[in-house]
């Protein structure tokens, strides 16, 4: 007998084992996807549910770690599938079918295309999405593109550079930035998404977390608005998001700019990121926003340090299995300035690096100052990957 250890990290090791004894490539892909592990954590488990686990786990050759109220299950998920199944349930695990199945069907297909105004986004490939800051006073190119021809040539080259949205910005986040008024927001973003719009230069989102804003962005020709609060600033929002039939970029934070450094405490930053953006993610829905609409973004930096973001990064399969597709802006932040020692005005290299990672993990969209290396690094690690 000969043995070799085969790739677990993803199905294609195994695709590739069944398809060199000839299988088909479709039934090859399902059964590879079907023998790779998962593991849930499960909270909020009653002890009666805990105990149907357990036994559940000795039949099915799953393995459960539990203590109280919680349980991790790890197993193929061919094995788990029949718990999302109401048929094939054991009895008194009922609660936990949907959103097993929901998570299941999004690991097996994961979304494939954004829809946003007036077209979708393929996410078979990496999509950059192109940052124009026309701010005075943003943390890392503060001012250098503040007039709206300076902002259509940074535009004009982040799309040569391969950059399919274009991500235009009025108010800083950075902590202790000054707060900006709407009207003011709208007079900075406005012209530029307008000429960017009849230049054929987008299509254009607006890095906003105000309604009025929003509303005068895509008046202006947007197609998405990308909001940093994950819809928990202006409350008319998202209802705005629905009725403009616009995509939405719903990012995570914790409070605002001025007090998110003193929230950044979790036990697990992964899962908790997770949950509150699945939070904002279903305040989006109740809104009107359909799911195909809606993006998700972990926030580096926003409410989290430098080891928790790396964690994050780490970690991202967590969010990806939230089901939407998964964005991510590590471009030039601080994190990535304390595991290199670069000034922000050097950190492009290490961003593209953090992109390439956090695509291997699911990510589909990246948001960023600079597309040229980011471009490269995401072509190589594009390529290492295989859709079925
Ligand atoms: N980061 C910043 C601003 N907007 N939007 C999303 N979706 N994700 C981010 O990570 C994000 C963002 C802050 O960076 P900047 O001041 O360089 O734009």
């Amino acid at each position: 007998m000969k043995l070799t250890p085969l790739a677990a990290h993803t199905p294609e090791a195994v695709r590739a084992a069944l398809a060199a004894r000839g299988w088909e490539a479709q039934p090859a892909w399902f059964a590879a996807t079907g023998v790779q592990c998962l593991v849930v954590l499960l909270e909020d488990v009653t002890e009666p549910e805990r105990e149907a686990l357990v036994r559940w786990s000795a039949k099915a050759g799953a393995d459960v770690l539990t203590g109280e109220g919680w349980a991790l299950v790890s197993a193929a998920a061919s094995r788990l599938a029949p718990l999302a199944r109401p048929d094939r349930l054991p009895p008194g695990l009922e609660e936990l079918a949907p959103e097993l199945g929901r998570f299941l069907a999004s690991y097996a297909d994961p979304p494939r295309r954004w829809e946003i105004a007036g077209r979708a986004l393929s996410l078979d490939h990496p999509v950059l999405i192109g940052i124009v800051n026309v701010t005075p006073d943003s943390f890392s190119d503060g001012g250098r593109f503040s007039t709206v021809d300076r902002a259509v040539a940074q535009a004009e080259r982040l799309v040569a550079e391969g950059c399919e949205l274009l991500d235009v910005g009025g108010e800083s986040t950075r902590p202790g930035a000054a707060p900006v008024a709407a009207p003011e927001e709208i007079a900075r973003v406005a012209p530029v998404i307008e000429q960017l719009a009849r230049r054929g230069l987008g299509p254009v989102s607006v890095d906003t977390r105000k309604a009025a804003v929003a509303r005068a962005a895509l008046a202006a020709g947007a197609a998405v608005i990308n909001d940093v609060s994950g819809l928990a600033f202006d409350p008319d929002l998202a209802r705005v998001v629905a009725e403009g039939g616009a995509g939405a970029i719903v990012m995570h934070m914790r409070g605002t700019p001025d007090t998110m450094d003193g929230l950044a405490v979790y036990r697990h930053v992964a899962v908790e990121v997770a949950a509150e953006l699945g939070a904002s993610a279903a305040r989006a829905e109740q809104a009107g926003v359909p799911r195909e609409r809606i993006v998700v973004d972990p926030g580096f930096g926003f409410a989290k340090g430098p080891e928790q973001n790396f964690r994050l990064l780490d970690e991202l399969a967590t969010v990806v299995g939230l089901g939407y597709p998964v964005a991510v802006g590590p471009s030039r932040k601080r994190f990535l300035g304390a595991a290199t020692g670069r000034p922000v005005e050097d950190r492009d290299r290490a961003t593209a690096v953090a992109c390439a990672l956090a695509w291997e993990r699911g990510a589909r969209l990246f948001r960023v100052h600079d597309a040229a290396l980011a471009c490269e690094a995401l072509r190589v690690a594009g390529a290492t990957t295989s859709t079925p």
